[in-house]
């Protein structure tokens, strides 16, 4: 059985999860408005990735017995100036939800709760994964300076992006 601490901090990131899922089809929508639809694409996959994100632990809390609480998901930015400005944020978005994992991990250590943090290694390794993606583009960006003909061939790469859902 999941103790009360531990499963309110879960809903706490199953809620942040579920916020990276919006802001992430938000930077989406914001790329289609601006005609970068490789780029819309990409995000809305990745928006896909974070409804896993959200799930995965969902069904965990059930697993261990516990409540899933849903609450209000907080409304995401919806414009930007350019793409770098949308990656940047992603970057430093993401490096916040690998402190909050991180906070989460050092809560199961402290509540002794092994198989939460068991499940929580999953999202450690996850996150390493999410850095590094984001970097990568970040990095491209940067290095074709707002070039318009850079940035339309990243447009294209990034239009082959396709979110698999992890096996359970
Ligand atoms: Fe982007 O990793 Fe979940 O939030």
């Amino acid at each position: 059985m999941l103790n009360v601490k531990l499963q309110d901090a879960l809903n706490k990131q199953i809620n942040a999860e579920f916020f990276s899922a919006y802001m992430y089809l938000s930077m989406s929508a914001h790329f289609s408005a601006v005609n970068l639809n490789g780029m819309a694409g990409w995000m809305r996959e990745q928006a896909r990735e974070e409804l896993t994100h959200a799930t995965k632990m969902y069904d965990y809390v059930h697993a261990r017995g516990g409540t899933v609480t849903l609450t209000t998901i907080e409304a995401p930015q919806q414009k930007w100036n350019s793409p770098l400005d949308v990656f940047q944020h992603a970057y430093g978005h993401e490096q916040q939800v690998t402190a909050m994992i991180n906070n989460l991990v050092d809560l199961a250590i402290a509540e002794k709760d092994h198989a939460s943090h068991n499940m929580l290694q999953w999202y450690i390794s996850e996150q390493v994964e999410e850095e590094e993606t984001f970097s990568e583009v970040l990095e491209k960006i940067r290095m074709v300076n707002n070039d318009a003909s850079g940035l339309l061939m990243i447009n294209k790469e990034m239009a082959l992006r396709q979110f698999t859902p992890p096996a359970k």
